[in-house]
């Protein structure tokens, strides 16, 4: 694939090109200008939690090269950056005083990005817990939803004249599962009831800074959800039972309240006696599954299920939350470094069955997708990663099929701008349409940064949208 390449991906008019970030994964000055601490500077000092004991005390050093890399981004030709906003440093303690200097810090890479041309979509929680709040029981107790609206309610009050997205929470499914059940992630705790509370209390927090944010006047608001095109070993019975569980844990816990209004049909089968926690209370469904202006969806690859344990070693397997089910990989595929098989048909599947399930589906945007490789830098300084330019053409093109059978997608983010902290894989696993060399902190772009930038500019001059 070249750049005059007749074979990018044909997306309508008004199609809108991105590139996403998160404030821990590139910001690194973790002690400066009055940040309090978050769980994942706990977690990445503590031994054995990261590889390489890696943290992203430093990371790309985003704080101080926002306008590098907005240079960057303005040179890609990208109509929006999404980035998340550190809730420890609005508010080092996560509730309480707040510190000016980490507002200031927002505001000027928001008036950096406007300059440019870029509109600004923010995420106001990307997994920075502030610690201050998991030591008074995180995500498990419901005063730290509380605590995550009154944090919306100030971001939305001092930059929501500016910024054209909101999505409230990343990934929950990561925060709550991975997080509070398999300990892969900060806290790093391994406890089911916690994990289900937390996954809950994640979303009473989403619903209340929906209001926060609607009361705020906020433009376009939604929230982000890493959602999984799923798939049984075989058609044996305890295969599909586990499919149909592997459903309610990845998808369903959150598809279905927020969007349909109601908890998992088959929750009780998953979860058991857990399933209808303390944590719930009258009124919940109501404040999650209030409208938004858009569901965000990250993608990265397929996954396939099993009854555990599973009755043949042929295929690598990995168990995850304990509900009964094993997570095979047979793909007969080529496989990005995280081990992920590449298959570019399941988003396209997954979109459609979004579409197909939830009559009040909002407009989608895919805010991740992008893929790790082992970049060879070459002896000039350049980076020739044509694996991640076929990555990112192939699901652009699925993409484009799923709005070609009818799916309303606005927009679409490459995961990610620079190389960054790839949380508990530290900076082993680059996703960067940009280098960054981690000892000099020098960017450099790949050749898939000027394929994207490419792409959009013939985008442009297809729809006869002015060109920047
Ligand atoms: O790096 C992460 C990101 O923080 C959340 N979505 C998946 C990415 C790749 O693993």
């Amino acid at each position: 694939m070249t750049p005059a390449d007749p074979d990018f991906p044909v997306l309508p008019a008004g199609f809108r090109f991105g590139t996403a970030t998160a404030a821990y994964q590139v910001e690194g000055a973790h002690d400066q200008d009055g940040r309090g601490p978050s769980i994942w500077d706990t977690f990445s000092h503590t031994p054995g939690r990261t590889l390489g004991a890696a943290t992203g005390d430093t990371s790309c050093d985003h704080y101080h090269r926002y306008q590098e890399d907005v240079a960057l981004l303005r040179g890609l030709g990208v109509d929006s950056y999404r980035f998340s906003i550190a809730w420890s440093r609005l508010l080092p303690r996560g509730t309480g005083p707040v510190n000016p200097k980490g507002l200031d810090f927002y505001d000027r890479l928001i008036d950096e990005l406007l300059a440019a041309g870029i509109r600004p979509a923010v995420t106001l929680y990307h997994w920075d817990l502030p610690q201050a709040l998991e030591d008074r029981g995180g995500w498990r107790v419901r005063e730290t939803a509380a605590a995550f609206a009154a944090y919306a309610a100030l971001a939305a009050e001092r930059y929501g004249d500016r910024v054209e997205r909101w999505i409230t929470l990343n990934e929950p499914y990561c925060s709550a599962f991975v997080g509070y059940a398999e300990g892969r992630h900060a806290p790093g705790a391994r406890e089911s009831g916690g994990a289900l509370a937390a996954a809950h209390h994640l979303l009473v927090a989403h619903g209340l800074a929906v209001r926060e944010l609607r009361d705020a006047a906020a433009r376009e608001v939604g929230i982000t959800l890493n959602l999984d095109r799923i798939h049984a070993v075989s058609s044996l019975p305890e295969d599909r039972a586990a499919l149909r569980r592997a459903e309610v844990l990845h998808n369903e816990v959150w598809t279905e309240p927020l969007l349909a209004g109601r908890y998992p049909a088959r929750e009780t089968e998953t979860w058991g006696g857990l399933a209808d926690g303390p944590w719930r209370r009258p009124g919940d469904l109501e404040l999650i599954g209030a409208p938004l202006d858009f569901l965000g969806v990250n993608f990265y690859r397929p996954i396939t299920v099993a009854a555990a344990p599973h009755r043949s070693d042929e295929v690598e397997a990995r168990t995850a939350v304990d509900i009964g089910l094993t997570e095979l990989d047979p793909y007969g595929t080529t496989h990005t470094t995280m081990g992920w098989p590449i298959v570019p048909g399941a988003l396209t599947e997954l979109l459609c069955g979004l579409h197909a399930r939830y009559p009040q589906l909002p407009p989608v945007w895919i805010t991740e997708n992008g893929a790790a490789f082992e970049d060879e830098v070459a002896p000039d300084g350049s980076v020739h990663d044509t694996s991640r330019t076929a990555y990112l053409h192939d699901h652009l093109a699925a993409v484009a099929d799923a709005i070609a059978a009818g799916v309303d997608v606005r927009g679409y983010y490459v995961w990610s701008l620079l190389d960054n902290f790839e949380w508990a894989r530290g900076y082993a696993q680059r996703f960067g349409l940009v280098r960054v060399d981690y000892d000099t902190l020098t960017r450099t772009p790949k050749d898939s940064y000027h394929w994207y930038r490419d792409l959009i500019t013939a985008h442009r001059a297809r729809t006869e949208e002015p060109a920047r």
